[in-house]
């Protein structure tokens, strides 16, 4: 059993029934002290006097764990963990890499020596947000950096940077260290494609020297119950970002992806899933977009679309929204 809720609600303890979390707040509340609940600095738009908490939830009997510079809290089924690793935390071993490409390869060694460990080989989900996505620094954009670091710790750890990849997301916070959470699993799920996009794995060239490693969903059997994860998704089409400069242009396009990344889900595992069945955050790289990416959504999914959004930067400089969500599919 797994639940997934996105609410403005957050209660300061980490109950007994809670995996963990991410919060998505300008300030860290002081209160919320738990390394389990994955800070992440962005500030929400529709509701600002709230924080948003992505909160996760299981059967009880959870077992909490420190490992180097992770914690983790799992149940028979499930394992979630956060990571925060600042840029310098890292010594650089390989002198060709910065700062941040040592971060994420040492993060990510980490996670799946953690996760072989403790026997949930199966990773559903990553969360990753660092501060500066879009800044060149070491002669490489952040992103890129960060790809470098991640590919590398996937063939390091033996994991396949094709084909059957986790879910994930990966978006520029306001600030803070690369913050990397992870749900795991000890049965592998389905990675689901999309076939109006070119795998992420394998993208040419011109968007860095080693592709980003996600999958566009991830559909996770657990019991009885089924799990979708839509990884972020953009105005991206082949390999393209489409609609530079077009906010509208852009959300329309970003949901089509979503309806496509959904039936193809539903090809492959026979689950029903409809747009309106999921929970989304929507990433908005300038504030002032909220009307207009809102009254897409309300034409394209319904008035009553379960969505919350933040103020983000997105990977790409021409990428101005970003939309990822989840689903308990029946
Ligand atoms: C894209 O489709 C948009 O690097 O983990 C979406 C989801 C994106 C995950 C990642 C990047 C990532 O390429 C960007």
């Amino acid at each position: 059993m797994l639940n997934v809720s996105y609410g403005p609600l957050f209660s300061d303890t980490l109950h007994d029934d809670m995996l963990g979390a991410l919060l998505f707040a300008t300030a860290r509340p002081a209160s919320a002290a738990s390394p389990l609940l994955a800070h992440v600095h962005m500030a929400r738009l529709d509701d600002q006097q709230s924080l948003l908490c992505e909160t996760l939830r299981g059967e009880s009997t959870m077992r909490d764990g420190q490992f180097g510079d992770m914690h983790y809290r799992f149940n028979d089924h499930l394992l979630f963990g956060v990571i925060a690793l600042k840029d310098n935390d890292t010594a650089v071993e390989d002198n060709a890499a910065s700062p941040l490409q040592a971060a994420a390869h040492a993060a990510y060694r980490q996670i799946f020596s953690l996760l072989h460990a403790q026997g949930f080989p199966y990773v559903l989900r990553f969360w990753n947000y660092m501060a500066a996505i879009n800044a060149d620094t070491h002669g490489l954009e952040r992103y890129r950096q960060f790809n470098l670091g991640r590919q590398q710790a996937f063939a390091d750890s033996g994991q396949a940077i094709a084909g059957n990849v986790p879910a994930a997301c990966a978006l520029g916070a306001a600030d803070g260290p690369l913050t990397i959470a992870f749900l795991a699993a000890r049965s592998p799920s389905v990675a689901i494609e999309n076939p109006r996009q070119i795998s992420a794995y394998d993208y040419p060239e011109q968007y860095g020297p080693r592709s980003p490693l996600f999958s566009r969903a991830s559909v996770a059997t657990l019991g009885t119950q089924r799990v979708l994860f839509l990884s972020g998704t953009a105005s991206i089409v082949g390999h393209e970002t489409l609609h530079a400069d077009d906010i509208a242009a852009q959300t329309a396009e970003s949901v089509a992806n979503i309806a496509a990344v959904l039936a193809e889900a539903r090809r492959k595992t026979g689950a029903s899933c409809q747009l309106a069945d999921l929970d989304y955050i929507v990433y908005i790289r300038h504030a002032e977009h909220l009307q207009a990416v809102r009254n897409i959504l309300h034409q394209q999914i319904g008035p009553d679309i379960k969505a919350a959004f933040v103020q983000a930067d997105i990977c790409r400089a021409d990428l101005l929204v970003e939309i990822e969500g989840s689903a308990i599919l029946s």
